[in-house]
């Protein structure tokens, strides 16, 4: 009955439990190779990993805008612009929580202290003023080129040749076009296309809709991955090529053991950084298994723990990989094959949250920041404190899902309050691990939310009269 019962749950979890156990073998082997001062060679172990992270990057540019698109093709208007004003609210709030929640903390623990500079005089007042800070933060908010702002925002997310390898190293494609309504608004069947030559995304409105923009979206099928993601079919949007099966056990050996081969000695972290890195973690702890569980279980009024068991495979990902949008396509399998969440959802509030979203970075902002006025002995008064609050969500929602985004935005939030950049070095030597728990709370974060969007807006899918067109599967 055991055997039975041993082999059911790994038949279920057969990636979760490799996925563990490439994490375990994969510190093993890293603190194997350190013992062995191997640490020229750290190229060659960290390229299998490198392969991996490029493989999930790859699709990141097609996930993010076939679901963004199709999420909102499959959306009407009236829905999706109630659906986008209760997503960017809802990640607003969090966000600001995750801040207070990180300056509670870091007054609390005072890590600063144990690691003050000796040199520093009494507490100085900071030079900027807060006034300029937040004029300077508010002036960012409208980029003289939206264009270029748009491009910086989506390279800062993938390299765009990326994609284009993918495109061109494809054998064959098949690009299915979704959504096409005739004059009188009613969906004529999809089709599926043969092209030779790359798809591009294609936008326009369709002829005679009331709802003015129609959003055609194209989603790319890999037929070398075997991967697509987006709203043709069920199985079309399981990740089944040889990336979830085979080799991501593999690539996550060598993701782990690469960077613990390379990281500094942990003895430089020191009683200095042990202290903030334990007021960091106990922050994210609080805020991602506490804080965002509480508020799911309130408005779902569902078991979190259930739902959280179903993106176990994502969070151990987002752990190895530490970039919330790589993990991406997992976090999308989990929510729609685990947490059976309605994919038109997934498609809409996923994408943002992976890009807008990052609870864990903000939170981890707040407290470097104080950390560091705590290290200069700086005395930060209210409306200084309230400036790290708003400069530090400003910069998690400017932080790309890429590993340690949240230490290039944390400029901003020093500058705000004229804390010295370049003391950013002060914690560098942790930002590698702590940089893995902080990208966890921000996936924990982003399906969390999908799945109280989903609970909130159940109706809408169901209500005579507001019927949410939906896709008819090209059977
Ligand atoms: N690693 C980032 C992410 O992927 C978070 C950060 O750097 O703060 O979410």
């Amino acid at each position: 009955f055991m055997w039975g019962r041993v082999k059911n749950v790994c038949k279920q979890n057969g990636l979760l439990i490799l996925s563990v156990l490439a994490v375990v073998i994969g510190c093993l082997l890293g603190f194997f190779l350190r013992g062995k001062q191997l640490s020229e060679q750290v190229k060659y172990f960290q390229f299998p990993g490198e392969l991996l992270m490029r493989m999930l990057k790859m699709l990141i540019l097609p996930l993010v805008v076939s679901s963004l698109m199709s999420g909102l093709a499959a959306l009407d208007a009236k829905c999706s612009s109630r659906l986008g004003i209760m997503t960017i609210s809802y990640y607003l709030w969090t966000t600001f929580v995750a801040v207070v929640v990180g300056i509670v903390m870091v007054y609390i623990i005072h890590p600063g202290g144990a690691a003050q500079k000796e040199d520093s005089e009494d507490s100085k007042k900071p030079m900027t003023s807060s006034a300029d800070a937040l004029l300077d933060l508010i002036r960012n908010m409208f980029p003289a080129n939206l264009v270029q702002a748009t491009f910086q925002q989506v390279t800062e997310l993938i390299p765009k040749p990326t994609v284009a390898q993918l495109l061109d190293e494809t054998t064959t494609r098949r690009v299915y076009i979704y959504g096409i309504q005739d004059d009188n608004g009613t969906d004529v069947q999809n089709f599926s296309l043969d092209l030779t030559p790359p798809p591009d995304v294609i936008m326009k409105t369709s002829p005679g809709t009331s709802e003015g923009m129609n959003v055609l979206g194209i989603v790319i099928f890999s037929a070398t991955m075997g991967e697509c993601f987006g709203p043709t079919t069920e199985e079309c949007t399981h990740m089944n090529g040889i990336i979830a099966e085979l080799y991501f056990p593999f690539g996550i050996v060598f993701l782990v053991a690469g960077k613990i081969l390379e990281m500094d000695d942990p003895s430089a972290m020191g009683k200095k950084l042990g202290f903030y890195a334990i007021t960091v973690v106990m922050g994210l702890v609080l805020h991602g298994l506490f804080i965002l569980p509480a508020m799911y279980f309130f408005i779902t009024k569902k078991s979190p723990i259930v739902y959280i068991r179903g993106i176990l495979q994502a969070l151990l990902i987002s752990l190895a990989t530490s970039s919330s949008s790589a993990t991406l396509p997992i976090t999308f399998k989990c929510l729609l094959e685990n947490n059976h969440i309605d994919r038109r959802i997934i498609r809409f509030v996923l994408p943002v949250g992976a890009t807008i979203n990052m609870d864990g970075t903000a939170l981890y902002e707040a407290v470097a920041a104080i950390f560091i006025a705590q290290v200069n002995n700086y005395e930060l008064d209210f409306g200084q404190i309230i400036t790290i609050s708003i400069t530090a969500t400003a910069a998690s929602i400017g932080a790309a899902g890429i590993p340690q985004a949240g230490l290039v935005t944390m400029v901003i939030v020093l500058t705000s309050v004229g804390l010295p950049t370049d003391d950013i070095t002060l914690i560098i030597a942790v930002d590698w691990a702590l940089d893995r728990f902080r990208t966890m709370v921000n996936v924990m974060g982003d399906a969390l939310a999908t799945g109280i969007m989903a609970h909130i807006c159940r109706k809408d899918f169901v209500k005579e009269g507001e019927q949410v067109r939906a896709f008819k599967t090209n059977q």
